[in-house]
């Protein structure tokens, strides 16, 4: 890394969230590496917030040519200097240390407090908040188990991408049957969460919805900020230290 390089960062945050990369999507793809070789180059430091990819089976899908390049866009991207933070999301909650040592990436417990330039900020994928979606949520219970994870883990590659695309197949015909308000946050898990965390903002993604949402918990003004998928467009959520704006591309 080079000191000089490392001063000239902005002092800015970016947040993503919802990629989900394949091979199926180029143009999300080709998306995503434009954004760091622009928006994301000069800047102190990259959220990635979970569902960065459409579904992770292990880090020994790093053979995959799209991971493996993905992983290398982002190693160039901390080599300038900027640090790189992932989180899980339901689609990747399986990205691991592997993953981490081929793209400079550090892996951030869920939930995570941020000091966003002096401003405590609670980040989340945000399938935690929807606790309306009842089924979801005992999936989700099963899926994060370490046992669960390690026996899931022994199968052979080929056999968790199946089970991987199965899944995708069902979840897209259940969520046919589920009502839209199930699948947004939950407003009591929202203000239960910034109690517990004493934080006045909090940013997540996965509901696709992005939006500034102002509230009011127990008297205390706060702020939740939701990020957008990249199916069609994406875009990023930037904070500096005199607040954040959502930023779509096109
Ligand atoms: O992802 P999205 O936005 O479409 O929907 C989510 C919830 N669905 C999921 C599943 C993911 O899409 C697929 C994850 C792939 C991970 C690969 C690694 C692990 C493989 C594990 C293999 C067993 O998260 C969806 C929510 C929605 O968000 C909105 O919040 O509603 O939840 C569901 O659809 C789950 C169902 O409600 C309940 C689960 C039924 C499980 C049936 C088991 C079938 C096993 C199939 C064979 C593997
Ligand atoms: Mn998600």
């Amino acid at each position: 890394m080079n000191a000089v390089a490392i001063e000239a960062l902005a002092p800015v945050s970016l947040f993503i969230s919802d990629l989900h990369l394949t091979a199926e999507r180029p143009a999300t793809n080709d998306r995503f590496f434009r954004f760091l070789s622009s928006a994301a180059a000069g800047v102190a430091e990259l959220y990635i917030l979970g569902d960065f990819f459409e579904a992770w089976v292990g880090d020994d899908a790093l053979a995959d040519p799209l991971h493996a390049e993905v992983a290398a866009a982002l190693r160039a991207l901390s080599a300038r200097g900027v640090r790189v933070h992932l989180m899980h999301g339901n689609r990747d909650f399986l990205l691991a240390e592997a993953f981490c040592r081929a793209s400079g990436a550090e892996l951030l417990p869920e939930p995570f407090i941020a000091d966003l330039y002096g401003q405590p900020t609670l980040l989340m994928h945000g399938d935690a908040l929807c606790t309306d979606d009842v089924d979801y949520q005992h999936f989700r219970r099963m899926v994060r188990d370490p046992a669960w994870q390690v026996a899931f883990l022994r199968r052979p590659l080929a056999e968790r991408e199946a089970l991987a695309r199965e899944l995708r197949n069902r979840s897209e015909q259940i969520k046919g049957d589920k009502r839209p308000e199930i699948m947004d946050v939950n407003a009591e898990a929202v203000a239960a969460a910034f109690r517990r965390h004493g934080v006045q903002r909090m940013i997540h993604g996965h509901t696709h919805r992005p939006a500034r949402h102002g509230l009011v918990v127990d008297g205390v003004a706060c702020e939740r900020w939701v990020l957008p998928d990249w199916y069609e467009t994406g875009g990023y959520l930037a904070c500096d230290a005199t607040g954040c704006r959502l930023v779509m591309l096109d």
